[in-house]
């Protein structure tokens, strides 16, 4: 998903103007410099000073628009190093250029290979590194500095990330979830960009959920932008899987694919992608309950959705993944009448509360010593 690409290197006519300033950008690219190498002084045997470094840091404050406003400059240069001289033998090293970017970005350089990622406040990676100083190895002059373009690409950050086919109903969960206000409409792709919703609770906790666009089959290999789509699913804790009870068409053209192949696309979707993402606490929710016959198509399939790997005989082959998720929890609702919906809000709370004991007592368990080793015993 890209709701909207800056470059910082794009012609003063083009520059940034008012109508992308206002969009939430989740890409950003940069052509950023290190500072130049001062020069050595042949006569002293002086070397320069190394130039400075482009740094990022990740920084909860900012956003990429921020950071694009600030930096419109085309490279965004780091300071060059001091020359030597007959005062100053040994030239002063160029400063680095810290720039702080937001939590959750991935750098990556021109040929799309990824730099790093930058998941936790403070965490750090050089974007271009500064030039040599000069010496009796160069000639004593100074090396440019690193020049590159290099693309930010920021994942969305929520509790729960919600995945499904266009049209299952996840704007609609949202709106019932949240005080958020999404477009709801009867065709696919009404959603083009993700949505965050804030689950309230009586006792004031909030919980953040990612309203995300329809997958497609084939969004794993990028088809339909789904890379853009799924990226943001990845730092989320839990995923509420998303299924309309009367399956899904893509288009005239397309087989209707059952609730049930719904949920193997998904879960092969989410495998191929990225296979730790079926480990991943998971809800299913089956909505558009309250249309005629939708429990009976319910009642067809309530034991099958308990047990995936076992009931695979009427999914096409096409289909089929080679691990499955186990959902935490199951629910038939209806976002458009709201049935329910508190039944999922609670299950919410409760799927990201277990885990998060889970996971402070693995890593207590981790902390503790070995009681074998403390009783001295070793047989
Ligand atoms: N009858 C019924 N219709 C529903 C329900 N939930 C959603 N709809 C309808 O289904 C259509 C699609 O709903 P959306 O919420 O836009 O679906 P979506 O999953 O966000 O779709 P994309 O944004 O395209 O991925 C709309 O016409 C909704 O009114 C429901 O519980 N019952
Ligand atoms: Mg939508």
């Amino acid at each position: 998903m890209v709701f909207v690409t800056i470059s910082n290197f794009c012609k003063s006519s083009v520059k940034f103007n008012k109508k992308y300033q206002l969009k939430f950008i989740d890409s950003l690219r940069l052509n950023v410099k290190g500072g130049h190498g001062g020069n050595g002084y042949p006569k002293y045997g002086g070397i320069g000073g190394q130039g400075g470094c482009i740094q990022f840091e990740a920084n909860e404050k900012v956003t990429l628009n921020a950071l694009a406003k600030r930096n419109k400059k085309s490279p965004i240069k780091a300071q060059s190093g001091e020359d030597s001289s007959k005062a100053r033998v040994l030239g002063r090293r160029g400063d680095d250029l810290n720039l702080k970017v937001p939590i959750g970005v991935t750098v990556f350089d021109e040929k799309n290979k990824k730099i790093a990622e930058l998941n936790e406040p403070g965490d750090t990676c050089i974007a271009a590194k500064g030039g040599i100083g000069g010496c009796s190895g160069n000639n004593f002059l100074g090396t440019r500095g690193q020049e590159r373009i290099v693309t930010l690409d920021l994942k969305l950050i929520a509790d729960v990330g919600m995945v499904g086919f266009p049209n299952a109903g996840k704007s609609t969960l949202l709106k019932a979830l949240s005080r958020a206000t999404p477009k709801i409409a009867n065709y696919p792709f009404t959603t083009l960009r993700p949505q965050i919703g804030i689950i309230e609770y009586s006792d004031f906790r909030q919980i953040t959920v990612a309203d995300l666009p329809g997958l497609i089959e084939g969004a794993h290999a990028n088809i339909g932008m789904g890379h853009k789509f799924l990226k943001h699913i990845e730092r989320t804790k839990l995923l509420l899987m998303v299924v309309d009870l009367f399956g899904f068409r893509f288009s005239v053209i397309h087989r209707l694919r059952t609730c049930m192949q719904n949920i193997y696309a998904l879960n092969k979707e989410l495998e191929l992608y990225d296979e730790d993402l079926l480990d991943r606490p998971c809800i299913l929710l089956l909505n558009k309950i309250d249309k005629e016959g939708a429990q009976s198509e319910y009642d067809q399939i309530k034991e099958k959705i308990l047990d995936l790997k076992s009931h695979t005989s009427d999914c096409p082959e096409e289909l089929l993944s080679n691990r499955f998720i186990q959902f935490d929890d199951v629910h038939v609702i209806s976002a458009k009448n709201e049935i329910g919906i508190d039944n999922v809000k609670a299950s919410i709370r409760q799927t990201l509360d277990k885990y998060a004991e889970e996971n402070l007592n693995d890593a207590s368990n981790e902390l503790k010593p070995n009681s074998r080793q403390i009783t001295g015993e070793n047989h």
